[in-house]
């Protein structure tokens, strides 16, 4: 199988724990897209995923599988054994509404803030992400707002049990982490004050899947391309 991603971006980091978790990471040759130079919009890889965005999932019959919550269900389910998207009805149900919740109220908004209320990938990209919207800087800067709002939603959550949607470690759990590593990343740190957020993070971060992973920080030549 052949994943196309780039290293220590918000939403391959997601994939790469589940790969941990699940133990498959010797199954995947892993296919480096250059973001910051925008080789994902170009027409070979629009073709594999119209949408422009990794990660990709190429499955060895040729199925192509995009958007990360899809790739964590296969993976999670290729064993039979679900660990991360429930195994009941009850579970399955909890785990999608915080997955969606995660992805909707901070994942995604932290998204629009860094792409359009801050210069984000650069200029190679500015094509693609609607450079004569003379509103857009602010929608962007709004929508950094709303994505540190929500923390404290889910830091309300987190005071009364200890994981987001089950009583385990489950995939909303992995959205929201790197949901928050992204926010950091884009200037939008957790609230001192959210302390049950930011204990929730500690413990994650000793979880071993996602502690012996790679991927949790951009690469040091995509930092530097994305500050000059
Ligand atoms: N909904 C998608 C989002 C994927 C996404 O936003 N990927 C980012 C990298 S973390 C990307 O490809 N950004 C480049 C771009 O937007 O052009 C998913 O869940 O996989």
């Amino acid at each position: 199988m052949k994943i196309y991603d780039r290293e220590g971006g918000p939403h391959p980091t997601r994939v790469r724990i589940v790969l941990a978790e699940k133990k498959l990471e010797d199954q995947i040759e892993f296919v480096s897209v250059d973001l910051i130079g925008a080789q994902q919009k170009q027409s070979s890889f629009l073709a594999m995923n119209p949408i422009g965005k990794v990660p990709v999932l190429v499955l060895n019959d040729g199925t192509i599988i995009s958007e990360s919550t899809a790739i964590t269900e296969y993976f999670d389910n290729l064993d039979g054994n679900p660990t991360l998207t429930g195994k009941t009805p009850r579970e399955k149900g909890l785990i999608h509404m915080m997955q969606r919740r995660a992805e909707m109220m901070l994942i995604d908004a932290v998204d629009d803030y860094f792409h359009y209320g801050t210069p984000g990938l650069g200029a190679a990209l500015r094509p693609w992400r609607m450079p004569d919207w003379s509103g857009a800087k602010e929608w962007g800067q709004r929508r950094g707002a709303y994505a540190v709002q929500n923390m404290a939603y889910f830091n309300n959550i987190l005071e009364k049990q200890p994981f987001l949607a089950i009583d385990a470690f489950s995939m909303p759990d992995i959205t929201l982490f790197a949901g928050l590593l992204f926010a950091q990343l884009a200037g939008l740190p957790i609230d001192p004050k959210l302390t049950a957020l930011a204990a929730w993070r500690s413990r994650v971060s000793e979880i071993p899947c996602v502690k012996n992973r790679s991927g949790q920080a951009p690469l040091p030549e995509d930092i530097a391309r994305m500050s000059a």
